[in-house]
């Protein structure tokens, strides 16, 4: 390695990049090596390696395992395959008391030979490492000239056992097992076993991504699901050609099966790394951010939250609706940027139980990152016991709490520059908004999110721009930091309506005047030269 690489900084979750440049000699090892680096401790420790099994993801093992060898781990636990999806990794690492984890994915991206990798460190408590961590790495890539790598032959990463290498214990683990049985523990495998023998149809879409052997394990073989409507269930390395993102328009199978006359009773589907979640009971389908607040409201009825629970948190372009059930409940309500390394320090202090965010993502405190079939498995756990069908619980929860019309524009692969002059002169105006009437609505006021901290005490600044309206509607600027190319820029709608007649609204329609809004302010239009969102959401 001659030099280091300018452009490793870690975005909003790990490293992401294509493939052909992770590929470049040095690269990835140049990456690792910063990690390596920027941890202390680690002689003799264990490491978990896995990922979502896309191209590429069984070199860079072989790559890690050999690094972790030359820079001192003593073992490491590698997924069966090279697989484990991301809350697995996470379980493994808090189960096995690991110093940490490297997990290789670049989630809903799509994989192949010029598609999208990444890798990802996260600490010990199972949870992706926070900005402190990966500043450090960041830092670490400016200045690094050389990598620690030692000479072995691959290690067959098909059989599971153990054997030893560079003086390291290498242990191959069935990616399943452990995860399956802590969701035994969280859940009433008894009840749900019995909704479905009573003719409960449920249909997961694997995506043909990590959480297809999950699925076959826990949904078919251990709960009775059919396995017909378990689709897209073996993992390949480049989805199928698709994008493994649980959304309305990659997802539109299942959307379109949940909304036909033959609909199954309940659909979901996971992505690339089974750490998000799509929802959709027949004829209806679930924001995430509604999914997060029916999920806090509902999550005593399984076994593992009877207690009830100790908090919620979101992230701040998640919609209010948890932060009803919050108040509701009597517990804290945290609202943090995007990112769930955000949750870890909340999640460890025993702040909340529940995390979860507008991005498909919920999950607990059982691990530390966010869980898709964790999610689908409280929600059938509810369904059993509430013996309800999903629309029932969803219209229920409206007519309690209000409904939260909610709604994420994104516009992707936009020119760097357009989209940071966009962000610049909507903040530059914000001094002069409050007050101003936008259509129908009116500017209460504007800011850029700073989230502090309250166990650490560290500050994140520059986290979003937000726009409040009088009456309750917001509007919020964020550009992604988990995009490859080019800048995607989110702007994402809400409004709360509590009156139970005024329910049924089409979602664009009823948060017109906020969408009109957000070009008015923001000039979409003129900065980026669109006339419309790539994804709506
Ligand atoms: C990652 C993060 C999430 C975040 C999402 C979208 O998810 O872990 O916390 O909400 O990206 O981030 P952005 O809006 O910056 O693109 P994943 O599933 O991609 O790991």
């Amino acid at each position: 390695m001659r030099h280091p690489f300018p452009d490793q900084k870690p975005g909003t979750s790990g490293l992401r990049k294509k493939v052909p440049v992770f590929q470049e000699p040095g690269y990835t090892e140049a990456f690792i090596q910063s990690i390596f680096d920027s941890l202390e401790g680690i002689e003799g420790k264990t490491l978990v390696i896995g990922g979502d099994g896309r191209f590429y993801n069984r070199e860079v093992i072989q790559t890690a395992i050999r690094m972790a060898a030359a820079n001192g781990f003593g073992r490491v636990l590698v997924g069966q395959g090279g697989i484990l999806s991301t809350p697995a990794a996470s379980h493994l690492i808090r189960k096995n008391k690991a110093f940490g984890g490297l997990i290789l994915s670049a989630s809903h991206n799509p994989g192949g030979p010029t598609e999208d990798f990444g890798i990802k460190y996260n600490i010990s408590n199972g949870g992706p490492a926070p900005e402190k961590i990966t500043e450090a790495m960041y830092a670490r890539t400016q200045t690094i000239d050389r990598y620690l790598i030692a000479d072995f032959d691959d290690v067959d990463l098909d059989q599971t056992g153990v054997f030893e290498a560079g003086g390291m214990a290498i242990e191959v683990v069935d990616p399943v097992t452990d995860y399956a049985e802590l969701m035994e523990t969280l859940f009433d495998f008894d009840a749900i076993r019995a909704l479905v023998s009573g003719g409960f149809m449920v249909a997961f879409d694997a995506m043909h991504a990590v959480t297809g052997p999950y699925a076959r394990e826990i949904l078919v073989r251990r709960l009775g699901v059919d396995p017909a409507l378990v689709f897209n269930a073996t993992p390949l390395e480049d989805f199928g050609g698709h994008h493994p993102d649980p959304n309305l328009v990659h997802a539109r199978m299942l959307y379109d099966l949940m909304m036909g006359p033959d609909a199954p009773d309940f659909g979901a589907a996971s992505d690339g790394d089974g750490d998000r979640n799509l929802i959709i009971g027949r004829n209806i389908f679930v924001t995430p951010s509604d999914s997060l607040a029916m999920l806090a409201a509902n999550a005593h009825l399984a076994p593992g939250y009877k207690g009830g629970l100790k908090g919620i948190a979101r992230s701040m372009p998640t919609s209010g609706a948890a932060d009803r059930v919050a108040a509701k409940l009597g517990v804290e309500m945290h609202e943090t940027p995007t990112g769930w390394k955000f949750f870890g320090n909340l999640l460890d202090a025993g702040r909340c139980t529940i995390c979860g965010e507008e991005s498909a993502g919920t999950g607990s405190d059982h691990v530390r990152e966010k869980d898709g079939l964790w999610a689908v498995l409280l929600w059938l756990n509810i369904l059993a016991v509430r013996r309800q069908s999903a629309l029932e619980i969803v219209r229920d929860h409206w007519a309690e709490y209000g409904r939260t019309y909610y709604s994420r524009h994104d516009y992707e692969a936009i020119e760097t520059e357009n989209a940071n002059r966009l962000m610049a002169a909507l903040e530059d105006s914000f001094g002069s908004l409050a007050g101003r009437q936008v259509g129908s609505l009116t500017v209460e006021k504007a800011d850029s999110f700073s989230y502090h901290d309250p166990v650490d005490g560290s500050v994140s600044r520059n986290q979003g721009l937000r726009i409040f309206f009088e009456g309750g509607a917001r509007l919020v600027f964020r550009l992604s930091g988990t995009g490859t190319s080019g800048a995607t820029l989110r702007v994402y709608m809400e409004r709360h309506e509590p009156d139970v007649s005024r329910h049924d609204q089409e979602t664009q329609t009823a948060l017109a005047p906020v969408i009109e809004a957000a070009e008015t302010l923001a000039g979409i239009r003129k900065h980026t030269g669109r006339d419309a969102p790539t994804v709506i959401t």
